[in-house]
């Protein structure tokens, strides 16, 4: 590493002198830098070897209590013009968000090492791929950023080449609630985090980097950077479409990422790839598709619920080399969280297990694995030019009114469509349970900016030229008067999935309704399902006066964000309404005639 990059050879000089760390350690990325790491923490106490006859190679970490999640109160977007950051954010002036981070850092480092991580998001050769450079305190962060990203040799020698990276900037700090920030100054491509370890908060790369940093990014340079999963779906011809699909928390993304298709599905030869399972950044190839990449190298899922009956895949995946967060451990040291099989001894804070304190694993405890152990890992993961794009998948945990699956009229639908998302809370951690919370394209915690302006750049990608994909909404989550889920969802859905794929193919009709086109009777396959016909009804009912009602909490909620927000999705929220108005109207004007 000699002829380092002068602006980040200056950058460090400049964060070393005000952190003052007792040595500077620049990482290459390598599997000996890993072990010396791993080593270190385990003696430290940072990590706890798991069962290495069961578990090779994983490894638990433990988090402060109080730092167990992403923390949104105190995430802010520094932009110069507050309007810029929009209502979807906090925001701080910019110069007043420096000086209060720096002086958190004044020296936050002493006695410490000072970790520098080149790192790449994306694959190292791809054109859709960024870098930057994370500089942290936490070897906890150095050794989850080599799973979840490009980092070391390959990235800086990237860096040096282009010129241009995010600057993240991260300390541990002393863990108090009350100095813990995570700042991001888009217009300076630039991250301040401190005073929390865990992995939204510190792993810049991922949340701060690959969403906020890079939406704004995005922006200005014609793309999208998105809270997606991307997963390739091969048919008995060995054709693999790709689709992108965002969901609120809860609502099992990474479940559907690695999807395992029903029996009969899997005799005929259809198969699943996993590309990715949290963010997706995709752009307009030459020949106007969408072209997609995963920006990141690894999976940060979490951990409990995941079991052979929800997600075999990902539990063949984090059978070796993975680092465990806040999750309980057996009597045999094995990984343990509520949702699998067994007992735990240990729970997630290391006192022996009792229910009465709550899950032996912490609802968001984690796992970090590289991307590649999964089963269905696609071979087209790592293309440079990413994967086209047939459709795009909006979702959310909707126990009433909203049907199994729509497709949207036409782009600017679907963008009125994701921009409407939301879902039913589940977690009691933040307010109520059950109630409907809007979540415009999964991105509410993460749009670097305005969401006025977010959905006018979404609409603008419909221009002459463009084969976009085909956007459709689902809901796994409808539910029956009795209180129980109306669809089998999990493999099934890719009963739903290859509906989609028949609309893009142009094979199913479907059947014209205002919210959009539905399955027709006798296109879903169901063969194998136990599903009653009025169970089937139930779910592909459009409930005319309850959607007249959505649609008008829709056109407050668009009203919500001011003039910033397009007037096309206005116009588009109207003409939705105006289409259930007069279909209300259809069967008396009938009777009257
Ligand atoms: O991940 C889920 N998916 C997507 C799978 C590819 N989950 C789990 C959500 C929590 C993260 C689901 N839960 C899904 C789903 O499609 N559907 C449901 C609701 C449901 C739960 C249990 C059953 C059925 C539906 N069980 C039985 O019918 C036996
Ligand atoms: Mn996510």
């Amino acid at each position: 590493m000699s002829s380092k990059l002068e602006a980040l050879q200056r950058w460090v000089d400049e964060v070393a002198a005000l952190t003052r760390p007792a040595q500077i350690h620049w990482c290459d990325g390598s599997e000996t830098e890993y072990r010396q790491l791993v080593q270190q923490m385990l003696q430290t106490g940072d990590l706890i070897e798991l069962n290495q006859q069961t578990h090779p190679g994983c490894y638990l970490h433990r988090s402060n209590p109080s730092d167990v999640a992403r923390v949104e109160h105190l995430t802010f977007v520094c932009t110069k013009d507050e309007e810029d950051a929009g209502p979807n954010n906090h925001w701080m002036a910019p110069a007043d968000a420096h000086a209060k981070m720096d002086a958190l850092f004044d020296g936050c480092m002493e006695g410490r090492t000072m970790y520098v991580i080149p790192y790449c998001m994306g694959p190292i050769d791809s054109p859709l791929a960024r870098c930057g450079v994370e500089i942290t305190d936490s070897p906890y962060v150095v050794i989850n950023m080599r799973t979840m990203t490009r980092m070391g040799a390959p990235a800086l020698a990237r860096i040096e080449r282009e010129g241009s990276f995010v600057k993240g900037l991260h300390s541990t700090g002393e863990l108090d609630p009350e100095r813990r920030f995570i700042m991001h100054f888009p217009e300076e491509l630039t991250i301040k985090s401190y005073g929390s370890g865990y992995g939204g908060n510190a792993l810049l790369g991922k949340k701060c980097h690959a969403l906020r940093i890079a939406s704004y990014q995005a922006k200005s340079e014609g793309w999208l950077a998105e809270h997606m999963l991307i997963v390739g779906i091969e048919n008995p011809k060995g054709e693999t479409h790709y689709i992108a699909a965002a969901f609120p928390s809860a609502c099992g993304k990474t479940n559907l990422a690695m999807l395992i298709p029903p029996e009969g599905y899997r005799k005929d030869g259809w198969k699943v790839w996993t590309v990715g399972d949290d963010i997706c950044w995709m752009r307009p190839g030459a020949d106007g598709r969408l072209y997609a990449i995963n920006p990141e190298a690894g999976y940060f899922g979490v951990a409990p619920g995941t079991s052979d009956g929800t997600n075999p895949n990902a539990l063949s995946t984090i059978a070796k080399d993975t680092i465990f967060t806040n999750v309980a451990v057996t009597a045999d040291n094995q990984p343990w969280w509520e949702g699998l099989p067994g007992t735990p001894v240990t729970d997630w804070q290391g006192r022996p297990y009792d229910p009465a304190n709550g899950p032996a694993a912490h609802p968001n405890s984690r796992f970090t694995v590289s991307a590649k152990q999964c089963p269905t890992w696609s071979s087209h993961a790592e293309d440079a030019q990413g994967v086209p794009l047939s459709a795009i998948v909006f979702g959310g945990r909707r126990p009433s009114l909203v049907p199994l699956v729509f497709e949207a009229k036409d782009w600017a639908h679907g963008v009125l469509v994701g921009a409407a998302m939301g879902s039913e809370t589940t977690a009691a951690a933040t307010g109520a349970v059950g109630v409907l919370r809007r979540d415009s394209m999964a991105m509410k915690p993460f749009a670097g900016y305005h969401y006025g302006d977010y959905f006018r750049h979404w609409l603008s990608f419909d221009r002459p030229g463009a084969k976009l994909p085909k956007i459709f909404h689902v809901n796994w989550f409808r539910k029956g008067e009795d209180g129980r889920f109306l669809w089998p969802g999990f493999g099934d859905n890719l009963r739903v999935l290859e509906w989609m794929i028949q609309r893009v193919e142009g094979q199913a009709a479907g059947v014209d309704t205002p919210i959009g086109t539905l399955p027709a009777k006798g296109e879903l396959q169901l063969d194998g399902l136990a599903l009653d016909a009025h169970t089937l009804d139930t779910l592909l009912h459009v409930d005319h006066a309850g959607w007249q009602d959505e649609l008008a909490a829709i056109g407050e909620y668009l009203h919500s964000f001011g003039d910033r927000m397009p007037q096309q999705l206005h116009a588009e929220q109207q003409r939705v309404a105006q289409a259930l108005d007069d279909a209300a109207d259809a069967p008396r004007a009938a009777l009257a005639s």
